[in-house]
């Protein structure tokens, strides 16, 4: 049976994933989808032939509509989350869960109240080929006790208005999430620095910026933002252990050899970069939803990667160490 898809906001985002769920993947088909431009929802309801429904809230509730993708601005995440809720049906909801701690917990709280796992967050990295195989040498110990974590989280460039939080809670709550995952267990205290800033950021931006977080268990992380980096997309991760030092792999390129240099392209963007892990984490969640399950990031964890992200700018607000105090995972969402 395929699973027939509503989608709610259709910005850049939103018409990527119509096209791969439409074109790319299977069991799957995005029917509807709604946006408060309806002008413009409609030339993209045009565009691939979909419904097109002006209110979401009634799109998620029509019958014709099995499961739920939101790809709205992030404020307006939570209504939309609710109501698929409430409607029972599976929704897949881009990352951030909701801009607040306070209204992801709102999801929370409704979830285990309708008595089912409906949501999946979209922290697409948990489906990235080369975090898994971290991911399993670190849950294998095969190099020992993960100590320490280097990572960084480079941008070419940022849009006019992102500014200083948008780097801990757009970008590094992606370092959040996929390193709280890697490691199994939650954060203790958080840290923000600053280092001196760069030229190419406004003057709302403090770039680059590094986030140092602590595990319960002692593993000490520091992730650095440059998102003005002037050369490319780049993403890294190395896991230092008692025996070995585990690294992300790089996205693999055909070398160049040219005018006395070997060059390597770099990705210019994140969509070009995870391609394949949002390809694979909108299969699995399609998969998942016709067994009657949630397998990927759940509400609680967009939940704990939304206290940790407000923790670290208090932390970079106040110039200090600040605790991390999320209460233990409720059994309901305990795997
Ligand atoms: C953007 O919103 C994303 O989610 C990207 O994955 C991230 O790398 C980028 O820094 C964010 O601005």
């Amino acid at each position: 049976m395929t699973l027939r898809v509503g989608l709610v906001g259709t910005g850049a985002i939103g018409r990527t994933h119509i096209d791969r769920i439409n074109n790319h993947l299977q069991g799957a088909r995005v029917v509807a989808c709604s946006d408060i431009n309806i002008q413009f929802g409609k030339s993209v309801a045009d565009k691939y032939g979909l419904r097109f429904f002006k209110n979401g809230k009634d799109m998620i509730a029509d019958e014709g509509i099995d499961a739920v993708v939101v790809t709205t601005l992030d404020p307006d995440h939570e209504p939309y989350v609710l109501s698929a809720i409430a409607a029972g049906k599976y929704v897949f909801c881009e990352k951030p869960l909701a801009p607040e701690a306070e209204a992801c917990k709102r999801i929370v709280d409704a979830e285990i109240s309708g008595g089912k796992m409906l949501v999946q967050v979209g922290f697409m990295r948990r489906f990235d080929p080369g975090y898994r195989q971290l991911k399993k040498l670190i849950e294998d110990r095969t190099y020992g006790e993960p100590l320490m974590l280097h990572c960084a989280h480079r941008n070419f460039s940022s849009g006019d208005n992102y500014d200083t939080p948008m780097e801990v809670e757009n970008s590094m709550i992606h370092e959040i999430d996929v390193l709280r995952w890697l490691l199994n267990e939650d954060y203790a205290t958080a840290e923000v620095v600053f280092p001196k800033k760069t030229k190419y950021a406004s003057a709302i931006l403090q770039d680059p910026q590094i986030m140092m977080l602590t595990t319960k268990s002692g593993v000490r992380i520091d992730v650095e933002a440059f998102i003005n980096c002037h050369y490319g997309y780049d993403i890294k991760c190395e896991v230092c252990c008692e025996e070995g030092i585990i690294s992300l792999p790089e996205p693999s390129n055909a070398m160049v050899r040219t005018k006395a240099a070997r060059i390597i392209p770099i990705c210019t963007d994140w969509s070009e970069r995870f391609v394949d892990a949002y390809n694979i984490e909108f299969q699995e969640w399609i998969n998942a939803c016709a067994a009657g399950r949630v397998d990927g990031p759940n509400a609680w964890d967009g939940y704990a990667a939304q206290v940790t992200a407000k923790a670290a700018s208090r932390a970079r607000d106040t110039q200090t160490i600040v605790s991390i105090t999320l209460d233990d995972c409720p059994t309901f969402y305990q795997k």
